[in-house]
């Protein structure tokens, strides 16, 4: 079962990155799964290079804390492998300037960004060359990405019916709960690191008292029930999510425990700085070593390359380029 995906070194991880897509990336792990820190989206913001540098190591001693073995899955940086730019360049070929424009993220992001660049706009043709290069079949990843995921198959379709078949079309997955968590002082808008909300982004190696001020700080609401309504009460219904995808329970079996806001935020607290302070310990221990991480990741770049460079070739064949 081949699994692709990726996580851009555009800050810290959150509670989302890690709900939505980490922890099924550790759990899908195998030697046919391939995942990547993206670094050359994270070019999309404007990021100095040495923060970006500095990013891409921290994501790196993350994915390993959180328990990604690369003994077991690849583990690559997508900037090593030349593939995923030189294939984005062919399939932008067959993608539109309107289906681009179009995109939610591209219209969002445009706002805020003044004189934005074509990055932004063609960020999701590099993000179908990632996951099309790798012959992927499943792609873990949070909710926010099923529009880029589609536009994925549609170009792989789109491709395959014009050049002949040359590209599996992939398919997403997302977990049941907490795959948009939500930011926790503007429960309509989701958890991002690179939107900076000191408040309502909750990090995975938030020191202990950090974790416990901004669940406790959280934004709920005043009529005082706890009960699961994504409508009605969404920061109450997000932390609901958020303990439920930890504990396994349902949300709503978690609600029906409590008849106070703040017990749930007390325990909720708990759970979180109990969960992660073993990773947050690995990943300070890992980070002591920086080469060690990037001996790691260039050898998952040499894996990535071995099955990337055959499946570009065909896609370059098909097109009729020569090289
Ligand atoms: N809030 C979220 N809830 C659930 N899953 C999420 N993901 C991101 N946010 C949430 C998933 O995490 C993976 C990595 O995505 P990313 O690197 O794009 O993360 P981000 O926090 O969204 O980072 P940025 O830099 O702020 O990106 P944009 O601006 O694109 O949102 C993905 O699987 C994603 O679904």
């Amino acid at each position: 079962m081949r699994i692709l995906s990726g996580i851009q070194p555009s800050g810290s991880m959150h509670l989302g990155n890690y709900l939505g897509a980490l922890r099924q990336w550790v759990e899908g792990q195998s030697s046919d799964a391939f995942y990547c820190v993206v670094d050359l989206h994270a070019l999309t913001l404007q990021i100095e290079p040495e923060k970006l540098r500095e990013q891409t190591t921290d994501l790196l001693a993350t994915l390993i804390a959180a328990g990604l073995d690369p003994e077991v899955c690849t583990i690559f940086i997508q900037s090593q492998v030349p593939y995923h730019a030189q294939l984005n360049w062919l399939l932008e070929c067959v993608t539109t300037y309107g289906e681009l424009s179009r995109m939610t993220a591209f219209k969002e992001k445009s706002q805020r960004q003044e004189g934005f660049r074509v990055g932004l706009l063609t960020y999701p043709v590099l993000q179908a060359a990632d996951i099309l290069l790798y012959q992927t079949e499943f792609v873990p990843v949070g909710d926010d990405q099923r529009q880029h995921l589609e536009m994925a198959r549609t170009i792989a379709e789109r491709f395959n019916n014009r050049f002949g078949e040359t590209f599996r079309v992939p398919v997403g997955t997302q977990p049941k709960v907490a795959a948009r968590v939500m930011d926790l002082q503007e429960p309509t808008r989701k958890m991002s690191k690179s939107i900076s909300s000191p408040l309502g982004n909750l990090h995975m190696f938030d020191a202990p008292e950090d974790i416990r001020k901004k669940i406790s700080k959280a934004v709920t609401d005043t009529d005082g029930e706890v009960r699961f309504d994504w409508e009605k009460k969404p920061g109450l219904s997000n932390l609901l999510e958020i303990y439920s995808s930890l504990s396994g329970e349902t949300p709503e079996q978690v609600a029906g425990r409590y008849t106070r806001y703040g017990e749930l935020k007390t325990d909720l607290s708990e759970l979180v700085v109990t969960t992660f302070a073993p990773m947050k310990q690995r990943y300070e221990e890992l980070l002591l070593d920086p080469g060690n991480l990037y001996k790691i990741a260039a050898n998952g770049a040499e894996k990535a390359s071995d099955v990337a460079g055959v499946v570009y070739r065909r896609a370059a064949n098909a097109m009729g380029l020569s090289g």
